[in-house]
C-alpha cells in the first residue's frame, strides 16, 4: 500500500476520528541514517533523524498535518501562527492542501529566504512585523483568540500530537528507544512532543525504555539555560532565536523526568557541526546542526564516558536548502574559469 502519511499510519495514537478530514503530503517516515563521523567521534551509535526530508523540509509537517485536520474537522477558514520561518512554510503548505487561507506572522529580515520563498509561492498573507518571534507570538495570540482564525503555532495540543509521532518512528525502526535522544529546542515544542511519543510507547509496551533527552539552545537565545527570558535573543540560527518558549515548563518536564538535560552551544559550535554534517553528505539548517553540536559539547566533556556503542539520535530539523545564504557564507567562492580544458584541468589539480 502507498504510504499515506503519519496519521494513517499511526492513526490509532493520535485524536482523529472516522469523521476527521486527513490533510496530508505524506509527511513523517523519514530516514534515519548512520553517522560514521558522529559514531567514531563519540564511541556511540549515532543516528540521524534527517527531518529535513519532510514534504516542506522540516519536522514541522508532522504538526501541520494534525492541526490543519482537526482545523478542517472544525469548520476553520482562516488559520495563523508566528514564526522564524518553519512553521510559516508549513502552514502554508497545508493550508493550501486543503483550500484554507494562512496569514503567517514573521520577524521582519529575519527569517532564511528558503522559508520565506515557500510562505509566499503557497499563498499565505505573510505580515513582517517590525519585532522579533516572541512580539509575533504575542500578537498571534491577541489575534487568534479575538477573531475566528485558528493558532496553528505549538500551543495548539494538535501539533504535538503530530509531531510525537517522530519517536515512533525511531522505536519501530530501532526496535527499542535510544538511550540518548538529542534535540534542538526554540520554542520547545519539538522536545515536548518527542518525549510524549517516547512515554506512549513506553506505556503501551511498544519500546522496553526511555531515553535520556538532550535539548540545545543557541548561546545567545538560551532562556532555559539561564532561566530567565532573553529580551533581545541572538544567534545565526535564525529558527531558534526565541527568547521566551511558549512550552518552557514542559520542556522542564521532559529533561527532569528523562533525567536528561538542556544546555546552550555556540554559534562556532553550531557551524562547526553543520559542517561536520556536510563533510558526511548531510545538508541541514544551523539550527538543527544545533542537537549535533550538543552532543560533540557533551562528548568533549566526558558526558558519555560510560556509555559504549549505544545508540543516541540525533534530530535534525530542517534541510540545509532553507538557508542558503549561510551554506554560501561559510564556504569558499565557486572558482571562474574561462570554457578552456587546459585551464580547468590545472585548477582541478593535475
Ligand atoms: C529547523 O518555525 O519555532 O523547540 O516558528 O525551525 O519545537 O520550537 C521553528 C523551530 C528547531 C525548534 N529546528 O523547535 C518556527 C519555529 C528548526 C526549527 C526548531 C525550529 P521547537
Amino acid at each position: 500500500m502507498l504510504y499515506q502519511g503519519l496519521i494513517e499510519r499511526y492513526r490509532k495514537y493520535l485524536p482523529v476520528s472516522a469523521k476527521t478530514p486527513v490533510v496530508s503530503l505524506c509527511e513523517g517516515n523519514t530516514p534515519l541514517i548512520h553517522s560514521k563521523v558522529l559514531s567514531g567521534v563519540t564511541g556511540l551509535k549515532v543516528y540521524l533523524k534527517y527531518e529535513g526530508l519532510n514534504p516542506t523540509g522540516s519536522f514541522k509537517d508532522r504538526g501541520m498535518t494534525m492541526a490543519i485536520s482537526k482545523a478542517k474537522e472544525k469548520g476553520v477558514e482562516i488559520v495563523a501562527c508566528a514564526s522564524t520561518g518553519n512553521t510559516s512554510a508549513s502552514a502554508a503548505a497545508y493550508a493550501a492542501r486543503c483550500g484554507m487561507k494562512s496569514v503567517v506572522l514573521i520577524p521582519n529580515g529575519n527569517i532564511a529566504l528558503g522559508k520565506l520563498a515557500q510562505a509566499m509561492i503557497h499563498g499565505a498573507k505573510v505580515l513582517a512585523v517590525e519585532g522579533n518571534f516572541d512580539d509575533a507570538l504575542n500578537l498571534v495570540k491577541e489575534i487568534t483568540e479575538k477573531y475566528p482564525i485558528e493558532l496553528v503555532n505549538s500551543i495548539n495540543p494538535f501539533r504535538i500530537e503530530g509531531q510525537k509521532t517522530a519517536a515512533f518512528e525511531i522505536c519501530d525502526s530501532l526496535g527499542d528507544a535510544p538511550v540518548f535522544h538529542a534535540i534542538p529546542v526554540g520554542n520547545a515544542g519539538n522536545i515536548t512532543a518527542y518525549w510524549k511519543g517516547y512515554t506512549e510507547y513506553f506505556q503501551n509496551k511498544k519500546s522496553k525504555t526511555l531515553p535520556r533527552m538532550l535539548g540545545f539552545q543557541a548561546a545567545g537565545a538560551a532562556p532555559i539555560v539561564i532561566n530567565k527570558p532573553v529580551k533581545d535573543p541572538q544567534t545565526l540560527a535564525t529558527a531558534i532565536k526565541i527568547g521566551n518558549p511558549a512550552s518552557w515548563k514542559l520542556a522542564l518536564a521532559a529533561r527532569d523526568d528523562s533525567k536528561g538535560l538542556i544546555d546552550s552551544v555556540t554559534d562556532k559550535e553550531i557551524i562547526a557541526a553543520y559542517k561536520l554534517l556536510a563533510s558526511e553528505g548531510v545538508f541541514v539548517e544551523p539550527a538543527s546542526a544545533a542537537s549535533v553540536a550538543g552532543v560533540i559539547k557533551l562528548n568533549t566533556q566526558g558526558y558519555f564516558k560510560k556509555q559504549k556503542n549505544v545508540p543516541l539520535v540525533c534530530t535534525l530539523t530542517g534541510h540545509g536548502l532553507k538557508d542558503p545564504n549561510i551554506a554560501i557564507a561559510n564556504v569558499s567562492k565557486p572558482i571562474i574559469v574561462k570554457p578552456q580544458i587546459k585551464e580547468i584541468i590545472k585548477k582541478i589539480g593535475f
